[in-house]
């Protein structure tokens, strides 16, 4: 059949709206209509070049919401008409990742899904007999697309599939973060470098977990409004303070660091800052943000000697097929607020204006309706 589809042909190009081929579910695959998609950082970043894994000609995008269409053969857990959000970390629940209790990092499908390709190493989409490359497991820029069954939360039919389907990425990415990676507890300080979706998203988790201040930091002071609205408590513009590390303001802003800081950029030296920003003895920091191909981070190691810790989260840490359908029930009693990550609603044929809000620092997230 024919799906309408964001093609991304080359790196660095706008995409390209089009009627494409999609191949029917195989084995272990499902067909899922997507109603609506977030469009995320990641998707620009691979779109620039700059992600090693990148491949083209793909359809990318990752923070959908749809309903499923059609299953393949063997498919048990998921049936047509049941509403699903798509999964870039799968949970196929039997691997050494999933039964180790330590990671949400599933690696049934993670070889083939970096190589845009299904788990049978073929791909479903193509154009005049030229292929397509899948995107993250998930390609939510068509509106319709084969994924593993493993690779969906099964939701509650009841949620608005245009909300929820930020949780697919960038909301349960930052929540998850505070509350599965660093586990913040309550009274703690932290501090959140980057305040797009992912880094407002840390703040509502950093107020879930009862932290006492929560420090805001950006170059764009055009985010801190928000900012404030949800939680934060300081903001700090870096700009404002060139003759000043931003590492050292931090701490001398909280008697010596923070208990937790989270970089939700993908800037390897406000990596670096993030870490230098925490409390000597105890101050853990997170990465999220997602660096070019060739950037390595660097400190003193002194900086770990002496207490700091540095980990990275990917997905919040959330096991998606178990976790995700109470996140979702979450946001429906409004105990996680998706509204004000919704800035911007347009149709899949103005996605570019998309790509463009986001790098001009207007958005937060913009929500593709089909
Ligand atoms: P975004 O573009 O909406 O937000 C980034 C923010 O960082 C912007 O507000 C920008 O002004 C700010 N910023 C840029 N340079 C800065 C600097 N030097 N100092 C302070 N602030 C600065 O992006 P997003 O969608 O929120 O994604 C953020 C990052 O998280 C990206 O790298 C994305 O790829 C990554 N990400 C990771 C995961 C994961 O699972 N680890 C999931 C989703 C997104
Ligand atoms: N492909 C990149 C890495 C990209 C990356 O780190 N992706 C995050 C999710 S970003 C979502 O917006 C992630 O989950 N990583 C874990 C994984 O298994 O991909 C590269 O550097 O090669
Ligand atoms: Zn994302």
């Amino acid at each position: 059949m024919k799906t309408r589809a964001a093609v991304a042909w080359e790196a660095g190009k706008p995409l390209q709206i089009e009627d494409i081929d999609i191949e029917g579910p195989r084995a272990g695959e499902v067909l899922v209509r997507i109603i609506a998609t977030g469009v995320c950082h990641t998707d620009a970043f691979t779109l620039s070049g700059d992600d090693p894994e990148g491949l083209f000609p793909a359809v990318l995008g990752h923070e959908g919401g749809g309903i499923v269409e059609e299953v393949g053969a063997g498919v048990t857990s998921v049936k047509p008409g049941d509403h699903v959000i798509p999964l870039y970390t799968a949970e196929c629940r039997t691997c050494r990742f999933c039964t180790s209790g330590k990671t949400n990092l599933c690696q049934a499908v993670r070889a083939t899904q970096g190589k845009g390709l299904m788990p049978d190493s073929t791909s479903r989409f193509s154009k005049s007999g030229r292929m397509i490359h899948h995107y993250m497991g998930t390609s939510t820029f068509s509106e319709y697309t084969v994924v593993p069954e493993i690779s969906l939360a099964v939701i509650n039919k009841a949620a608005p599939l245009d909300k929820v389907c930020l949780l697919g990425c960038g909301v349960t990415t930052g929540i998850g973060a505070v509350l599965n990676t660093a586990k913040v507890t309550p009274g703690s300080t932290v501090a959140v470098f980057g305040l797009g979706g992912i880094g407002l998203a840390v703040i509502q988790g950093a107020v879930m977990a009862k932290a006492a201040r929560i420090i805001a930091i950006d170059i764009n002071p055009g985010k801190f409004e928000l900012a404030r609205q949800m939680g934060a408590t300081d903001c700090v513009n870096p700009r404002d303070h060139a003759d000043t590390p931003i590492q050292q303001l931090i701490v001398d802003m909280t008697d010596g660091g923070v208990d937790y800081s989270f970089e939700c950029i993908g800037n390897v030296e406000v990596m670096r800052a993030a870490l230098e920003c925490c409390h000597k003895g105890w101050g853990e920091s997170v990465i999220i943000g997602v660096a070019g191909a060739g950037q390595e981070i660097r400190t003193r190691p002194f900086q770990l000697v002496t207490g700091r810790v540095w980990r990275g989260s990917a997905f919040g840490g959330v096991k998606g097929r178990t976790q995700l359908p109470g996140m979702v029930e979450q946001a429906m009693r409004g105990e996680i607020d998706l509204d004000p990550y919704i800035t911007h609603r347009m149709p899949l044929e103005r996605i570019n204006e998309a790509f463009e809000l986001m790098h001009e620092g207007k958005s937060i997230r913009t929500v593709i309706g089909f």
